[in-house]
């Protein structure tokens, strides 16, 4: 369970749980009223002129009902409509003093409140969770001095570099406003229209193809502010920055052909998990990590440090990891927290600033700009998830749906009456200052010479990749490039890549019915950053979620030995079987199945585990459910783990096609595929069977091409 409103954690990461807490309305065992207090005898029948008469206008308990119910959409947001909150704090590991003023970013072990959202971009607020597309991570820390908003993307760069283009791209990415088609779907000509005619877009492109935009988890991705801001130290000394957050189980992603079989049998399957984590206690945490270059170094590098086109590769740029969050509390109320919450880069508080990102300047205008219309006026600050934990006193006044009633007459500055009060406070005492810093600049509209180069990095990312990496960028460019109707288009894809990479453009180019480049050298050296590969990433068993197919007969101690080795891992089992409910075991006892085949589903698991017992295996086998449900985990190069009579299921799918094994009583391992007959006892196989969940998938298994 998440942990209950008013307990848990300490004072400081409780403070904004506790200030939520005054808002909070729980209707067990109250009495219906109307919104002005009055109780109500009957909300079932409207008031009329007789049973069978007109409704009257007098009845002002429907007006106000219906009247409610009518306007209780809001618009969604622009872009990221689609998003899951959840409720955490963010623990200092170590002083910062030296980098930045931030008083939480000071003493070792201070708690933060948070609040994160994960979003999609392109999809409306009903569309499926397992799209291809980048995912938002935006962070709120409820701070002393403040609220600080990271709001960030799962992808560390962007599409374009200066933030007058993004009505532009937003357009081109959401669906085709004549017929309202594709929806959350980057496969169709406006968005490729838009990319070959932006080169700059080529690096995030390539993320955008890459398994990074198809997360296996929101808990398994990483977030990056993007942008370039600045850390400013007591002294005033400042220094560039960038901020990442890093999940502690790693980076893990689905396969496409997953991702698309999800969308139909779990749109919500992100929302899901991220809900289901929390309550079973498996708090997501991410460390916090700062990139850091001194100003003397602005120029050192061969990328522009302020173009939101470019990473720093952690090679070059160490990422200094400086805390951890943990997101331990699910919402109360989806509408008014997830919903509600309005993030903005221009949130930021003492010991924090700016850079002149371009993309950055542009984005501190838009989200206040676009809340004023979707949260419906000036004051949403002031709805409790916006709120931040401290005092608010300014000589802002009135506007829609004011919550604060500010007390005496005087709402202005300089004034005498209340003593210059709300008063504005000195550098030296917290009150924020911005970064002086020195500009000597005609007014142009034009961009610097050291944003031109759009190639170099979306090459490193190529070259950083695994081969399956590639095979699955190149299928994605065919998947989404395929279904782009204008031919000229298709092909100027193919010369665009190719200036990431001669091979690259070739194998887009087998897919989709145009002409392979011309041949030239490969563009750029062949720079590899090992960081960008998700095949380096951490690797556990922690919170994979494992199938255990059972049916009459089963072998019952092994599955309960299996579900211990889970446990102790970290990991859950959920039984499924031909129906739901309780079914016998081989020894007289039962256990009951949590889902069946048209509940479950293998693209929802991230392993599978056949018990023994003869009956159990004997019916498996019959059943297509089972051993469609066993292929589509061998096709997707996961985990499997059969025991005794289970593995004689395996003869039945797809995985026959491996050569044969020996089966003399001792553990076998083929390519992700644990087996074992007749031993004395499973602790070994057991153990194994973590091991393989913990590697995640083995490629090895699919021969080429790569289906999955
Ligand atoms: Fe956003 N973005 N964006 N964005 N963005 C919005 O603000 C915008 C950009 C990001 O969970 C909007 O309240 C401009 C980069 C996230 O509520 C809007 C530009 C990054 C979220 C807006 C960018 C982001 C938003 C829509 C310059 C990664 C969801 C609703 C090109 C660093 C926050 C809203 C949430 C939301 C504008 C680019 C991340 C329209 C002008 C780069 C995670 O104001």
């Amino acid at each position: 369970m998440s942990e209950p409103f008013s307990s848990g954690g300490t004072a400081d990461d409780r403070k904004k749980t506790q200030q939520m807490e005054s808002y909070r309305n729980d209707g067990k065992g109250q009495k219906l009223t109307t919104n002005f207090g009055l109780k109500l005898s009957d909300t079932n029948d409207s008031l009329k002129a007789g049973v069978r008469g007109p409704t009257l206008l007098e009845d002002f308990h429907f007006r106000e009902k219906i009247t409610h119910f009518d306007h209780e959409r809001i618009p969604e947001r622009v872009v990221h409509a689609r998003g899951s909150g959840a409720h955490g704090y963010f623990e200092l590991y170590e002083p910062m003093a030296e980098y930045t003023k931030a008083k939480f970013l000071q003493n070792p072990g201070t708690k933060t409140p948070v609040f994160v959202r994960f979003s999609t971009v392109a999809g409306s607020r009903g569309s499926a969770d397992t799209v291809r597309d980048a995912r938002g991570f935006a962070t709120k820390f409820y701070t002393e001095e403040g609220n600080f908003d990271i709001v960030g993307n799962n992808i560390p760069v962007f599409f374009i570099q200066d933030a007058i283009k993004f009505p532009d791209l937003i357009h081109a990415i959401k669906p085709e406003p004549n017929n309202e088609v594709p929806q959350a779907s980057t496969a169709h000509d406006t968005f490729w229209d838009f990319v070959v005619s932006t080169p700059e877009t080529a690096h995030m492109v390539m993320w955008l193809m890459s398994d990074r935009a198809i997360p296996r988890s929101f808990r398994m991705m990483e977030g990056f502010g993007v942008n370039t801001f600045r850390f400013v130290n007591a002294q005033g000394k400042a220094r560039f920055v960038k901020f990442h957050w890093k999940p502690l189980l790693g980076v893990h992603s689905l396969l496409w052909d997953e991702a698309q079989k999800i969308s139909g049998k779990d749109p919500d399957f992100h929302r899901r998990d991220l809900w289901e984590a929390i309550e079973q206690g498996n708090y997501p945490e991410y460390e916090f990590g700062v990139q850091m270059i001194e100003e003397e170094h602005e120029f050192d590098f061969d990328f522009d440090i302020l173009d939101p086109t470019k990473l720093w590769p952690e090679e070059l740029v160490p990422v200094k990891i400086i805390g951890k969050m943990t997101l331990n509390r699910n919402v109360d109320n989806f509408f008014a927290e997830t919903e509600q919450v309005a993030f903005c880069p221009a949130n930021i508080v003492p010991g924090i600033d700016f850079s002149n990102d371009p993309l950055l300047q542009g984005r501190l205008f838009s989200y206040e700009d676009t809340q004023l219309t979707r949260l419906g006026g000036p004051n949403f600050h002031e709805i409790p998830i916006n709120r931040p934990i401290v005092p608010v006193h300014n000589n802002q006044r009135d506007g829609m749906h004011r919550m604060t009633v500010n007390h005496g007459p005087v709402s202005y500055f300089p004034n005498t009456l209340a003593q210059n009060a709300p008063t504005p406070v000195p550098e030296a005492e917290g009150g924020f200052t911005h970064y002086a810093e020195k500009i000597d600049a005609r007014t142009v509209r034009g961009r610097s010479d050291s944003f031109r180069d759009f190639y170099t990095q979306a090459a490193l990312f190529w070259n950083s990749m695994s081969e399956v990496e590639k095979k699955h960028i190149v299928d994605a460019f065919h998947f989404e490039v395929g279904h782009v109707k204008d031919k000229s288009i298709r092909q100027r894809v193919v010369k665009m890549f190719a200036n990431v990479s001669h091979e690259l453009a070739a194998r887009i180019a087998e897919g989709i019915g145009v002409d392979a480049p011309a041949f030239t050298e490969e563009p750029s050296p062949a720079a590899v950053s090992p960081a960008l590969s998700q095949e380096n990433t951490i690797k556990s068993a922690r919170t994979k979620k494992v199938a255990v197919l059972i049916e009459t007969g089963f072998c019952a101690k092994s599955v309960a030995q299996m579900r211990e080795a889970l446990s102790t891992a970290g990991a859950t089992a959920e039984l499924v079987s031909s129906r739901l409910g309780m079914i016998p075991a081989k020894d007289g006892s039962e256990q009951e199945a949590a889902k069946d085949f048209t509940t479950a589903d293998a693209v929802l698991y991230d392993a599978v585990y056949l018990p023994g017992g003869s009956g159990c295996a004997a019916a498996l086998s019959k059943n297509p459910d089972a051993r469609n449900f066993i292929n589509e985990m061998f096709l997707h190069a996961k985990s499997i783990a059969a025991s005794d009579e289970g593995t004689d299921l395996l003869t039945a799918t797809d995985a026959s096609t491996l050569p044969p094994v020996k089966q003399d009583g001792t553990c076998q391992t083929q390519l992700g595929i644990v087996r074992v007959k007749n031993a004395a006892d499973l602790n070994g196989f057991c153990t194994e069977f973590v091991n393989q969940l913990a590697i995640g998938r083995h490629w090895a298994r699919i021969s080429s091409p790569v289906r999955a």
